[in-house]
């Protein structure tokens, strides 16, 4: 196509070259470029924008799912590492108190528990204790020794009181839960509640305002212990929050387990 050069012949130049601008294209010298109009360029960089948005979106998704995984695989180290110790024990980690003589034999001493100092931002509890005496019994077995070897360095730590802590993908500690004690039946209802479906209490909660054990992460199946990852949003919540606290309940909606428990 030829364009014509505005001259002074032509009767309103200033008008011409506007509408030639109008349609995308300008002339320069003799020789015609098309130019992008603004319609064009705003398509433009809107599509770029979205073609960024999409790759960026896609990166932390896999990103994401990619801190799952490792956290679902750090979650079956340490349901091995349990499976291991109760193989060699020939028995389960005990959780028993002091004060009541019938299970005077335990391994976990549920009155001497503690809350123990800040790790990684998160409040602490009776549950966080737990975890970490339970992983400090059965790292002393050479079968445990061996697979805390092979997990990943960057997931396991130790905490200002020197005890082994096992970290989740997002750096926050990841608990274990006990089934707790035998139920002892009719006499301890009004204080333990009814028992669980495998005859345990709900564990390590008999003191609620220490609490979060089963009645916030699950209850545990079959007296098997299991283990928890507060999930991408680094918070446990409360699987027994009450109706005006919606945001606990939801915030256990992301957590990841050894095994899925039961809702308390
Ligand atoms: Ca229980
Ligand atoms: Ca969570």
């Amino acid at each position: 196509m030829t364009c014509r050069l505005p001259s002074s012949r032509t009767p309103f130049p200033g008008r011409r070259r506007t509408a030639r601008l109008r349609h995308g294209r300008a002339c320069r010298g003799v020789r015609c470029a098309r130019a992008f109009t603004l319609i064009e360029l705003v398509v433009t960089i809107s599509i770029i924008i979205v073609l960024v948005s999409l790759t960026v979106y896609a990166g932390v998704a896999l990103i994401g799912r990619s801190e799952v995984r490792r956290t679902q695989d750090t979650l079956a180290s340490l349901d091995q590492a349990m499976r291991e110790w109760e193989l060699t024990a020939s028995r389960s980690v005990s959780l028993g108190e002091n004060d009541i003589p019938s299970f005077a034999a335990y391994d976990i001493n549920e009155g001497e528990l503690v809350n123990p100092p800040d790790f990684a931002g998160l409040p602490m509890g009776y549950a966080d204790d737990v975890t970490r005496k339970l992983i400090d019994i059965i790292a002393r077995s050479q079968p445990v020794k061996e697979i805390i070897a092979q997990m990943d360095p960057k997931r396991v730590k130790r905490d200002a009181d020197d005890y082994l802590v096992i970290l989740d993908a997002w750096d926050k500690p990841i608990r274990a839960i006990h089934p707790g004690r035998d139920h002892l039946g009719a006499m301890e209802v009004f204080v333990a509640g009814d028992a669980d479906d495998d005859g345990t209490i709900e564990g390590p909660d008999i003191q609620p305002s220490f609490g979060y054990g089963e009645l916030a992460h699950g209850v545990a199946l079959n007296r098997r212990i299991f283990f928890v990852s507060a999930g991408p949003d680094g918070r446990f919540g409360n699987l027994s929050a009450d109706a005006d606290e919606p945001e606990e309940y939801a915030q256990a909606g992301d957590n990841i387990y050894s095994y899925k428990p039961e809702q308390p």
